[in-house]
């Protein structure tokens, strides 16, 4: 009763204040904005003038260029109308600051002028939600701005913009291509967390790990965080076992294509279906959906220079090689076999965790469409879909706390790859740049055979 009283003591005294910040800014988001072409900043200049939006970057609508930032605040009360003409102007958009009047009346209060997380402060063993990994990217290319450039893929189904961070060392030589991608399906949250796990590790030991200095000599690297933004979107906000993407079929009475079936390998002969309320919906044609195309496009256009295609998912345990359409095995088969299994052997040396090895399609169930396939039929063929933790104990709701083993055991296992790829493509380069490391352990190696 005492404190009942007290409380509401306090509360009369604080209230005003409190109501005050509420009604203005409780609900209100800071979007950015990347109009792509002349009509869509066009279109942005007449939203700044109809509705009454706070245009933070620029402070004019006349300074809203093509292909630059624009951050406006979009009061509660009309963000909705705001968001669905941005998304059918198919004006790319995220949102930067999901509520003002949070970020205001907490840590904003306390650093005035650091509503942001900091780098140094991130933490790779929760879950983030899109904006962070969006936040995290732009922090990341800045940060590492020597080595890291984020670069635009193409748009969503709901015009969220996809990047993926290229990590590259300066130099003269002519580069081969690493390609990883995480989050095709939307609940595997183990997933996108593993990309930046990855990105975060490679930046870390990129000089003081000698396989990896050697190899980024050769090899940029080529990460892809999440690829079905709008799906991993919709398990945080309303779904959390959404699998697919966010494109309504069928006059809008179903939603959602697979994505790992919407590739144009076998498309939807068998793994997959083709009416839309299926989990593994193949979509309406090989690349129908916006996200596959943005991904094929690029992968066609660079595959000359790709030596390898990393595709990340879970649960199950397994790195899978081809093919998954048909149980004809790939023309590599024993070499996809011997790195995958090289792989397996690093992972488990880590927290001894078992993963098994082989075709999709005599190790789990047939697929078609998926894009490990339809990668190497195009010519990579290295190519290789992990599957992480776990077993089906927690299964796409992997517990927090096993984020960090998961991510360092798999990084065990991709460190391998990237290693065989190197020793692959760039051995006699090796030997010239390193003869003089090669032969002091040669040296070291039989002195120690005497001793
Ligand atoms: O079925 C899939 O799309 C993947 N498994 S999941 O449980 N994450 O949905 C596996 C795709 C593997 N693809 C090939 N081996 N071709
Ligand atoms: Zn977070
Ligand atoms: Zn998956």
């Amino acid at each position: 009763m005492m404190l009942l009283l007290w409380q509401i003591g306090l509360l009369g005294i604080l209230a005003p204040k409190i109501l005050c910040l509420m009604m203005r800014y409780d609900g209100d988001q800071v979007l950015q904005i990347i109009p792509q072409t002349p009509e869509q900043v066009h279109q942005l200049q007449e939203l700044c003038e109809a509705w009454p939006l706070d245009l933070w970057k620029p402070h004019l609508p006349e300074s809203i260029y093509e292909k630059a930032k624009v951050h406006i605040r979009v009061p509660v009360s009309v963000l909705q109308q705001i968001k669905d003409s941005l998304l059918q102007n198919r004006i790319p958009f995220q949102v930067l600051i999901k509520n003002v009047k949070e970020l205001w009346d907490s840590d904003t209060v306390r650093n005035p002028g650091k509503y942001q997380f900091s780098l140094s402060n991130y933490n790779y063993t929760r879950y983030h939600p899109m904006e962070d990994i969006y936040q995290w990217m732009n922090q990341i290319k800045e940060e590492y701005s020597h080595l890291v450039t984020q670069n635009y893929l193409g748009a969503t189904y709901e015009s969220r913009p996809m990047y993926f961070l290229k990590i590259s060392q300066p130099s003269d030589k002519p580069k081969k291509i690493i390609w990883m991608d995480c989050g095709i399906h939307a609940r595997e949250w183990i997933s996108p967390s593993f990309c930046q796990w990855f990105v975060k590790e490679i930046l870390k030991s990129y000089q003081s790990n000698p396989k990896l200095s050697k190899a980024i000599q050769n090899i940029d690297f080529y990460v892809l965080p999440v690829l079905n933004i709008d799906g991993y979107v919709y398990s945080w906000t309303t779904d959390r076992l959404w699998r697919k993407s966010r494109s309504p079929h069928d006059n809008g009475t179903c939603y959602g294509t697979d994505l790992n079936r919407n590739f144009n390998a076998q498309w939807c002969t068998v793994g997959a279906d083709s009416f839309c309320s299926s989990e593994a919906f193949c979509g309406t044609s090989p690349d129908s959906e916006p996200e596959t195309k943005a991904i094929t496009s690029f992968i066609e256009s660079q595959k000359s220079d790709i030596l390898c295609y990393l595709s990340i998912h879970s649960f199950g345990q397994f790195i899978l090689i081809p093919y998954g359409y048909s149980v004809q095995p790939a023309s590599n088969h024993d070499e996809l076999m011997k790195v995958a299994e090289t792989a397996t052997a690093a992972l488990k040396e880590k927290h001894g965790t078992d993963f098994e090895v082989g075709p999709f399609s005599t190790v789990l169930y047939k697929a078609s469409g998926t894009s490990q396939d339809w990668v190497y039929d195009l010519g990579i063929n290295l190519s290789f879909t992990l599957e992480l933790r776990d077993n089906g104990t927690f299964a796409f709701e992997l517990p927090e706390d096993q984020i960090q083993s998961t991510c360092e055991e798999t990084m065990a296992a991709v460190m391998t790859i990237i290693e065989y790829v190197d020793e692959k493509y760039f051995k006699n380069n090796a030997v010239t740049v390193t003869s003089s490391t090669l032969w002091l352990s040669i040296l070291l190696s039989a002195s120690r055979n005497t001793a």
